[in-house]
C-alpha cells in the first residue's frame, strides 16, 4: 500500500542545543552536576563532548539537505546567549544562531526553534530555578530577546521541550539535577513553567511577530490494565498528572478541575496569585509539538501506601507490565505504534483538533556498529519503527486529525543526558573518535520518503 501525505507536510528531525553544540561560556545545571557526580553519566561522558554542531553546523546543514529535510528543530541555549541568565547578551552566540538560522533558510529548511530544552543556566538554578518566580521573569526576558533577535527569520517557536521532564527528573524521580524528591516543590516547578510559557506567549503576541508560537509536550497515552473501574481510575490520575498538567493549560487556557481538586485534597498545590489565571489563559498556543516514544500502562495499586513515604504520583497507581508487550530493550521503553494515533484522536475529539505535528519519535539502540554492512549501519529496525508509526499517523490524518508533519529524534547520534552515547538515535552515525558522520540506511529511507512525500509498504 502507498502511504501519501498532505502537501507541504513537514519532514525533518529534532535536536537540542546542549545535546549537540558542545561546551559554551555559560554554565548549565548539566555542567555543574557532571563536574560533581560524573558517575551519574554513562561511561562518565559529560555534556562537553557532544556532536560538535558548534564547529560543524555548516556541513551538518548540508547533511540535513541530503536527507531532504524541509524543516528542522533545534533549541537556543539560554546559557550561551545570556551566560548568567539575566544580564548581557553574548554577541558570539548571536552570530552563531544567526548563521545557523540563515543557512537553514537558504537551504530551504524551515527552522523550528525551542527556547528551553532541559538546559537551565546554573546562575538561575542557584537562585532556585523554576521554584523562583524571578527565574520565570528572567526566562520571559530571554524569550523576548530571542524574538527580537531572530523572530524575523524564525517563524515557528516553542517555549519548552517536554516541560514535565525536568519536573519528574529534578523533583520526583532523581534523574536530573537538583535531585530533589518533593511533590509540592515539583508542582511548583511545573506551575511556574506554565507561567513562564504563558509570559513568553504574551510577549510574542505583544510584539506582533510574523510567525507562530507553541510548545512541545511528550504525551504518554495512559492505558488501564483493564476496564475495571479501579484500573480506569488509576489511568485517569496518571493522565491528569503527566499529560493534562500541561496539555490543558496550553490548549484550553486552564488546569483540569480534577487535578486541582486532587492536589488540594493532599495539600500539594503550589502558591498561586490571583492574576495567574489571566496569564495562563493568555498562554494558549498556535501549534503543538507532540513527542511520542512510549505509552504508559497502569493498574490500580495492589498494596496500601506507606504513609511515611514521600507523597508521589504512584500513590494512585502502579505501572503495569502488559504480557507480550513489544520492547526496545536498550532504552527499556515499550514500542506501541497505535499510541501515536490515539494521541491525535484525543486531540481531535477533546481539544478542538489543534494544529499539531509529531515533533519527536525515535528508537535508541546500543552498539549499532554490529549492523555495519559495507561501511554503513543497516538499521532496518529503525525503518520498521518509523514506517509503522507513520502508517498510524497516516490513518489519523485520513480521519481528520490536524497533524502537519513528522520529525524524528534525531539527526546525528547525539549526547543523551545521563545515557550519554549509550543508545544511538540518529539518521547519521557519529564516530566519537573522529567526529566522522556517515548516513545510516534509515537516513536514506527517510530522504526518499520525504522527497516522494510518501512511502510504500505491504
Ligand atoms: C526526549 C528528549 C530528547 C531526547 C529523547 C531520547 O525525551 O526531548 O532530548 O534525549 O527523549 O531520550 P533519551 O535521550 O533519554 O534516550
Amino acid at each position: 500500500m502507498k502511504y501519501a501525505f498532505p502537501d507541504s507536510f513537514w519532514w525533518g528531525s529534532a535536536s537540542s542545543a546542549l545535546q549537540t553544540e558542545g561546551a559554551r561560556e555559560g554554565e548549565t545545571t548539566w555542567d555543574y552536576w557532571f563536574a560533581r557526580e560524573p558517575n551519574r553519566f554513562h561511561n562518565g561522558v559529560g555534556p562537553q563532548q557532544t556532536s560538535t554542531f558548534y564547529q560543524h553546523w555548516k556541513t551538518d546543514i548540508q547533511l540535513l539537505k541530503q536527507l531532504n529535510h524541509n524543516s528542522f528543530r533545534t533549541s537556543i541555549s539560554w546559557a550561551r546567549l545570556i551566560p548568567d541568565g539575566i544580564g548581557e547578551v553574548n554577541p558570539e552566540a548571536v552570530d552563531f544562531y544567526n548563521q545557523v538560522i540563515d543557512e537553514l533558510n537558504e537551504q530551504g529548511i524551515t527552522p523550528f526553534m525551542t527556547l528551553f530544552h532541559f538546559d537551565m543556566p546554573m546562575a538561575m538554578q542557584e537562585i532556585g530555578g523554576w521554584e523562583n518566580r524571578d527565574v520565570v521573569d528572567a526566562y520571559a526576558r530571554y524569550a523576548q530577546i530571542c524574538f527580537e533577535l531572530f523572530g524575523d527569520r524564525v517563524l515557528h517557536w516553542f517555549t519548552f521541550n517536554e516541560p514535565i521532564v525536568p519536573v519528574e527528573g529534578g523533583y520526583l524521580y532523581d534523574f536530573h539535577y537538583p535531585n530533589v524528591v518533593d511533590f509540592k516543590r515539583a508542582a511548583t516547578v511545573a506551575y511556574h513553567t506554565v507561567l513562564a510559557h504563558a509570559q513568553a506567549v504574551r510577549a510574542y503576541r505583544a510584539g506582533h511577530y510574523a510567525g507562530e508560537i507553541g510548545i512541545v509536550l511528550n504525551l504518554t497515552p495512559s492505558y488501564p490494565r483493564s476496564q475495571n473501574p479501579a484500573d480506569v481510575k488509576a489511568a485517569n490520575v496518571a493522565d491528569l498528572m503527566f499529560n493534562r498538567s500541561f496539555l490543558d493549560p496550553v490548549l484550553r487556557g486552564e488546569y483540569p478541575a480534577d487535578l486541582v481538586a486532587l492536589l488540594k485534597s493532599y495539600d500539594q498545590l503550589p502558591a498561586c496569585k490571583p492574576e495567574d489565571g489571566f496569564l495562563i489563559a493568555e498562554g494558549k498556543i498556535d501549534l503543538l509539538g507532540v513527542n511520542y516514544y512510549q505509552p504508559r500502562r497502569v493498574k490500580c495499586r495492589d498494596s496500601a501506601v506507606n504513609p511515611q513515604a514521600p507523597f508521589m504520583p504512584e500513590w494512585f497507581f502502579d505501572s503495569y507490565e502488559m504480557p507480550g508487550r513489544k520492547m526496545n530493550p536498550y532504552r527499556g521503553w515499550e514500542i506501541y505504534e497505535p499510541g501515536i494515533y490515539d494521541i491525535l484522536v484525543n486531540l481531535r475529539d477533546n481539544y478542538g483538533n489543534p494544529r499539531c505535528f509529531i515533533s519527536e519519535n525515535g528508537m535508541g539502540v546500543e552498539n549499532e556498529q554490529r549492523f555495519i554492512e559495507n561501511g554503513q549501519i543497516n538499521d532496518q529496525y529503525r525503518i520498521e519503527f518509523i514506517s509503522e508509526h507513520l502508517a498510524w499517523l497516516h490513518k489519523g490524518i485520513s480521519e481528520g486529525c490536524n497533524c502537519l508533519g513528522y520529525h524524528m529524534w534525531t539527526f546525528i547520534d547525539n549526547w543523551s543526558w545521563c545515557n550519554a552515547y549509550k543508545n544511538r538515535y540518529g539518521f547519521i552515525q557519529l564516530d566519537l573518535a573522529t567526529q566522522k558522520r556517515t548516513i545510516k540506511k534509515s537516513g536514506e529511507w527517510f530522504a526518499a520518503t520525504a522527497l516522494n512525500n510518501s512511502f510504500d509498504r505491504e
